[in-house]
């Protein structure tokens, strides 16, 4: 998932999420129910990559190279968090990103994890609805995969999670007034280019898009940091992004950059600092990063759009809203 633009950051009428002790009866009953979508589609995604053949590797919370969000046109990161341990500088993980394309390369040729993501988010992103400071996000990789390859995967994952969760959770989601709403019928999802969409509503497209869009959608082309594939020839990205309809992105993806040229020439042209991802760029010297593909499913934001969640600290038994420091 990435920290994508948000053209909603002007304070709108939301309610901002409480924590579970100062909830009222109504609202605990309410957060009970989203609660058991979020325990389906867990159980239900999980499940999905499992018989699929990827493993599931347990995450890491503490590394020197992680995720540098950059560049990414809506980053809003306000606090990177490094600490010391054995008179070594680590940093919290904002993805698993790098990890998996070594974890793929190396080991796991397919793999997924289900991995915390520390982002400390500008205070006044507590009202966008879409940002928390932590969040959950179902990272996988798949060696040798196209992005086409892994576009079919999501949409039968997605596909499958709407369909199973109407059968056995119909009543859960009748409660939240989101059963008929909730419709992924056409297959592949239609596909919109990033460029052309700039173009046609300029840099507000997403919003514009999510509130046009009946069914889930993919929008592809979209520059991004270093470890996406961006062709040189064309300056055409092969990425994508999922997203929701009134609701916005919930997954993006790419095929990978493996090449250890363009990582580096990638990095100077984005001020990248190299010395954090010395690793990669070694074993892509060495032509040990091998071609995959993948993308990152945001928990709270798949669930938020099943759910009708208005923010995404109401999936959160524990919500971490921008700006609010809690004691849980
Ligand atoms: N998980 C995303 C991906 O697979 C990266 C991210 O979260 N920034 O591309």
């Amino acid at each position: 998932m990435k920290t994508e633009q948000t053209t909603n950051e002007s304070p709108i009428a939301l309610d901002i999420p409480k924590p579970l002790d100062q909830l009222s009866d109504v609202e605990l009953d309410r957060k009970s129910c989203i609660g058991r979508v979020m325990t389906y589609t867990l159980s239900n995604m999980t499940n999905y990559f499992t018989v699929n053949g990827f493993q599931w590797l347990l995450p890491v919370a503490l590394s020197r190279s992680t995720d540098p969000l950059w560049p990414d046109p809506g980053a809003s990161i306000d606090k990177r968090i490094e600490v010391d341990i054995y008179g070594e500088t680590v940093r919290t993980t904002s993805s698993m990103i790098v990890h998996k394309l070594i974890a793929s390369s190396l080991a796991y040729p397919k793999l997924f994890i289900l991995s915390p993501n520390i982002r400390i988010e500008k205070a006044e992103r507590a009202r966008t609805g879409r940002h928390v400071y932590e969040f959950t996000q179902l990272d996988f990789e798949a060696r040798g995969a196209t992005s086409s390859d892994i576009m079919r995967l999501v949409e039968d994952a997605v596909s499958g999670l709407v369909e199973s969760l109407k059968k056995d959770g119909g009543e859960d989601l009748r409660l939240l007034g989101r059963y008929d709403a909730l419709k992924v019928t056409k297959r592949p999802f239609a596909t919109y280019d990033a460029a052309k969409l700039e173009e046609e509503y300029g840099s507000d497209w997403e919003a514009k898009l999510v509130g046009e869009i009946k069914e889930p959608t993919w929008v592809i082309n979209i520059p991004r940091e270093f470890y996406d594939f961006e062709d040189f020839d064309s300056g055409r990205w092969d990425n994508y992004d999922l997203m929701m309809p009134g609701y916005g992105e919930v997954l993006s993806g790419s095929r990978r950059e493996c090449e250890y040229e363009k990582m580096l020439a990638k990095m100077d042209r984005e001020n990248v600092r190299k010395e954090n991802f010395a690793l990669i760029l070694k074993l892509a010297k060495e032509g040990r990063v091998k071609p995959t593909a993948g993308a990152g499913i945001g928990i709270e934001r798949i669930v938020g759009w099943i759910t009708g969640a208005k923010h995404i600290g109401e999936t959160q038994p524990f919500p971490k809203v921008p700006g609010t420091v809690y004691e849980l």
